[in-house]
């Protein structure tokens, strides 16, 4: 960077009071300075400026306007609601035989709570075929192509932290029999943490303290990375959301693309019901006039506890995270910047501070994916089975960890072969038949039925693949 430029970064830091991050420059060497300068230059400091203001503010947590549950399509459906989706699913096959759906998954998470060093998705899940989690949602892609016959565009989002390691993987799997020109990855921004006066912290005398900004960073990303023009040259209309951690995700789900189509909705999302009142799930709900997420600690005691004439809760529609996204909505939201609220997370970091490393206390803004609901004038809500679609991987050990997601499978999978009149292998300590299916023949249990599979019996179980003839 020439002289000129570095002074004029240098005025417009100084000019909204983050200077300091100077302080140490001169002991840089000539390398360890154009790195810097070039992390610098592209901090959007209006953001910053924008993330500082959030942090004199002392309401966060409070709920402007009053909290009702949202219109859900249940589960359980009249049948009215199942003539409505027969017609959807309708709808849903037909986009995507004509490839208007594209894919898009978030794995820019760093997999710290499961313990595991490398890319989520790369952690092997399958109960008896030790697949990937990134290799189980690829077969489901890989049954769309083969099902109608088109191209799958499958849009990645990593992060600077894994995206290196989740691009090679993919390689050395050879895209697990995808087209390596129809996945496309691209990285999430990395934004500054700032202490709690608003100043943004270093990690070392030339290096920021940067952190991902977020699941909502998807929609940027799309935007900035070209991948949201790609797909609109591609004819996509629609982009199905799923989070990598999900081994039952079902992303190429026809009656849920179809209800959102015909909604003419921006955003709408999958639900569960919640186990009980005092599950710490976030719930959908409308905060006054806005559709969003409300936190387990949001939500008060009695409402939590409300229940409707049928006795089910009122609030009770858990978000797993799954979501279908129009095209054109991704465009409005992401024009000239994310408008997104920020979320604050405080806890004690690794800084440089004063010449040397420190514990500060220290706060990283993350934007969430579910907030564009508030966005979308209309939105579908659709309530799904827990046992089919949601058995998460996120803690090493106890609920919602590989042993517990691997269970959920195998369950899941016994009562497809149980309906399908298949005897099924002896069943472990716990009571888990150790049986899996993969998703290119099935993804549920009417379809298992009606197509040709064959077992393959090894030490770990059955696994059920297409019948080779
Ligand atoms: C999220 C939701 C929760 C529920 C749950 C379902 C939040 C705050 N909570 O819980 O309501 O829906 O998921 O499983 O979102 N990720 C990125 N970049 C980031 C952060 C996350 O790509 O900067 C990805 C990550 O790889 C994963 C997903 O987003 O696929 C969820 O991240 P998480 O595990 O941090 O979310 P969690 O468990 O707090």
């Amino acid at each position: 960077m020439s002289k000129h430029d570095e002074s004029e970064l240098r005025a417009r830091f100084a000019r909204v009071g983050q200077g300091h991050v100077f302080a140490d420059f001169e002991s840089l060497d000539a390398n360890a300075r154009e790195s810097f300068l070039a992390q610098l230059q592209a901090v959007d400091l209006d953001q910053v400026g924008e993330q500082a203001r959030l942090l004199g503010e002392s309401v966060h947590g409070v709920m402007p306007g009053e909290l009702s549950p949202p219109g859900l399509f249940p589960l359980l459906r009249t049948e009215r609601e199942k003539r409505r989706a027969d017609e959807a699913r309708r709808v849903g096959e037909s986009l995507l035989a004509e490839g208007r759906v594209a894919f898009l998954l978030v794995a820019g998470g760093q997999a710290s709570r499961l313990g595991y060093d490398g890319p989520k998705g790369a952690f092997e899940i399958g109960p008896v075929s030790g697949r990937s989690l990134f290799e189980i949602h690829a077969r489901r892609l890989l049954a769309v192509r083969q099902r109608f016959n088109v191209a799958v565009p499958w849009y990645v989002m990593t992060s600077p932290a894994n995206h290196a390691a989740t691009q090679s993987y993919f390689e050395r799997h050879r895209h697990f029999g995808l087209d390596a020109k129809d996945i496309r990855f691209f990285s999430q921004a990395m934004i500054p943490a700032m202490d709690p006066e608003g100043r943004i912290l270093r990690a070392g005398p030339g290096e920021l303290f940067l952190a991902p900004n977020g699941h909502g960073g998807v929609l940027l990303a799309l935007e900035q990375s070209g991948a949201l023009a790609e797909s609109g040259e591609r004819g996509i209309e629609h982009f199905s959301y799923f989070q990598v951690d999900n081994p039952l995700a079902r992303p190429a789900d026809p009656l849920f693309i179809g209800l959102h189509a015909i909604e003419g909705a921006g955003m709408s999302s999958k639900v569960v019901a919640k186990r009980d009142a005092g599950e710490k799930v976030g719930v959908l709900g409308r905060i006054g006039e806005r559709l969003g997420c409300i936190e387990y600690s949001d939500l008060p005691a009695n409402l939590r506890e409300a229940r409707e004439a049928d006795g089910q809760l009122r609030f009770r529609a858990g978000n797993i995270a799954i979501h279908m996204l129009r095209r054109d909505f991704v465009s409005d939201l992401t024009r000239g910047g994310l408008h997104l609220p920020w979320h604050l997370a405080r806890k004690k970091m690794l800084v440089w501070h004063d010449g040397e490393l420190a514990q500060r206390d220290g706060i990283k803004f993350e934007a969430f994916v579910f907030d564009a609901l508030g966005d979308s004038e209309r939105s579908v809500t659709l309530e799904v089975s827990r046992a089919e679609e949601f058995s998460p991987v996120k803690n090493a050990r106890g609920e919602d960890s590989p042993e517990s997601a691997r269970a959920d499978l195998c369950r899941l999978h016994a009562v497809w072969a149980r309906s399908a009149g298949l005897e099924l292998p002896s069943p472990d300590a716990g009571g888990v038949h150790p049986i899996e299916i993969d998703p290119l023949i099935a993804e549920d249990a009417a379809q298992f039925q009606s197509r040709p599979h064959t077992p393959i019996v090894t030490d770990r179980g059955h696994f059920y693949v297409h019948e080779h003839r």
